[in-house]
């Protein structure tokens, strides 16, 4: 494959010329309903809707030309048939494929990469068993009963997107089933989840790709504690989610053990057993393939080379737009629906985890911008709280709005003429048209200069077939922009850094304690503490 630098690409040249001159939305006649019926593009049950988005026909021909020049397509078929796009050139890295699109590659005979395949196939078939066993009574706790909370314990990719997942897909639990988590090594995460708890009727899903990470081993056996504790059998309470070989790969240790690979990445995990057992607990096993079929509709989406039918090709395509030519450094992800209410955090860990570099794939310092700042909130909430900034503030902030036709639960009532639904859609209908249009206005204070760009994603209902599509499209969008910023979106040697000085700084701790060094609540042992650790730390 081969990875040009982004400033030496032809069209990144062309699409600076333009850049100077973007369209304004605030034109009068611009947002017409030809231009709204122009700018929008359906797949998979979404339909993305960019006329508010600072786009013209020569900036989209501009932009399909990054995208071919780039090979963005070409990079994308082959991270999923299997590629090393995990490295850096010349220099000691991960060398790992990037397969998490073969987690859900199970629906066709020739899958992109069959290896990969032929182990999700697997340890779904095992997820289904264990499943099922927890349906039939085989599997249940020492009185005989059936297990009604599972509680994923787990940090970073293993928590955030399982989390996200599951707080959206709530609507369809099973009865009796609910899920929880522990992520935090603050002993306040744990202690507040196992307060509630009836440990005799709960699973305990330990989550470490690695097996080695500190805060989940210390809340790991700070649950086994809990068990021995009230008299329990941690082995006939605790499951594992881990790779091969890592030293939690220990099936006497647990109930049941899953797999999951060096191919795929923390937080492009939730679609792997690191999500699967948790969501396949509450949602049960079917639910789990309308998941993995939306997710893997997406995968297959994605690989169109038109950026007009390409919808994650087109939001990365857009986000380049206003990020690398527009200058705007930070992007507000702004779900309508309240069970996204931790879709924007997993997609800070995926998208800055991902393109928070500042190196090439070849080891070069790079010579532009590359990922946003990446935040968001749900609406309607957000719009009483930091809106006040999108709309007036000194900084322009790129919004992507998702919402949905239908809600959930169907609960809705009627109330001074409209249902709660109603009001959600028309609240972000009007944001993004408030955000583009603005406001002219005699008293300075009342103004709304407009011309903030922003795009809505909108499908019929939060369903788990349209969440994995959803997780899909903002995972290829990461990995498209990645591919065009010639970064390696794979690895995260920010991460690791901060988990070699917390260790250092922890025995130091440990030292100190040992030997009395620490005597009173007066004493400051953090500035001594700080100093080693910088010293060490630049070892
Ligand atoms: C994600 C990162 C990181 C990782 C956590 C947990 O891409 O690698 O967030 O998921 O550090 O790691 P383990 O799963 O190995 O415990």
């Amino acid at each position: 494959m081969h990875f040009k630098d982004f400033s030496d690409l032809a069209a990144v040249d062309q699409l600076q010329q333009v850049a100077g001159t973007p369209c304004d939305l605030t034109r009068p006649g611009l947002l017409s309903a030809d231009r709204f019926a122009d700018y929008r593009m359906s797949s998979c049950g979404f339909e993305l809707l960019y006329a508010t988005q600072r786009l013209d026909d020569v900036v989209l021909d501009g932009l399909q030309a990054l995208a071919d020049e780039a090979e963005l397509v070409d990079k994308f078929c082959a991270m999923k048939q299997g590629a090393v796009m995990n490295r850096i050139e010349g220099y000691e890295s991960e060398e790992r494929r990037v397969l998490h699109t073969a987690c859900r590659d199970i629906f066709r005979e020739q899958p992109g990469y069959p290896e990969a395949a032929a182990q999700a196939r697997q340890q779904l078939a095992a997820l289904q068993s264990f499943l099922q066993d927890l349906e039939d009574g085989t599997i249940v706790n020492h009185k005989g009963e059936s297990f009604t909370t599972m509680v994923q314990v787990g940090i970073g990719g293993s928590d955030l997107g399982p989390r996200a997942l599951c707080l959206a897909l709530t609507a369809y639990a099973r009865p009796n089933r609910a899920v929880r988590f522990i992520a935090n090594v603050d002993p306040d995460d744990a202690a507040a989840v196992l307060a509630g708890l009836d440990l005799s009727r709960t699973l305990v899903n330990v989550v470490s790709k690695s097996g080695t990470t500190l805060e989940t081993l210390t809340n790991e056996q700070l649950v086994r504690t809990a068990y021995e504790k009230a008299g329990l059998d941690p082995a006939s309470h605790i499951l594992a989610v881990t790779g091969e070989g890592s030293p939690m790969d220990d099936p006497e240790r647990y109930l049941a053990s899953f797999y999951m690979y060096d191919y795929i990445g923390g937080r492009y995990s939730a679609t792997s057993m690191v999500g699967a057992v948790t969501l396949g607990f509450l949602l049960g096993y079917d639910r789990i393939l309308d998941l993995l079929a939306g997710a893997h509709a997406m995968d297959q989406a994605a690989e169109e080379r038109d950026i007009r039918n390409n919808m994650p090709l087109m939001m990365a395509l857009t986000g380049i737009w206003n990020h690398n030519f527009l200058g705007l450094p930070t992007l507000a992800v702004l779900p309508y629906s309240q069970a996204l209410i931790r879709f924007p955090a997993h997609l800070q860990q995926c998208d800055m985890e991902s393109n928070g570099k500042f190196m090439t794939r070849q080891g070069n310092p790079v010579r532009w911008q590359t990922g946003p700042v990446v935040w968001g909130e749900p609406g309607t909430n957000g719009q009483h709280a930091f809106y006040q900034l999108l709309h007036q503030g000194t900084e322009i902030v790129p919004a992507e709005f998702i919402g949905f036709r239908h809600s959930q639960y169907g609960h809705d009532l009627e109330v001074e003429g409209s249902t709660s639904q109603q009001k959600l859609i028309a609240n972000m209908l009007a944001q993004s048209l408030a955000l583009a249009l603005g406001r002219s206005h005699e008293n300075p204070n009342r103004y709304f200069p407009g011309n903030r760009p922003n795009s809505i994603l909108l499908a019929d209902r939060l369903t788990p077939y349209s969440m994995g599509a959803l997780l899909a499209l903002y995972e290829h969008r990461i990995v498209f922009q990645g591919f065009c910023w010639n970064i390696n979106s794979f690895d995260q040697e920010g991460v690791q850094l901060g988990k070699v000085l917390a260790t250092r700084i922890l025995a130091e701790i440990i030292h100190q304690d040992r030997n009395g060094e620490v005597t009173s609540a007066n004493d400051s042992p953090e500035k001594d503490l700080l100093r080693q650790a910088a010293v060490s730390g630049r070892e």
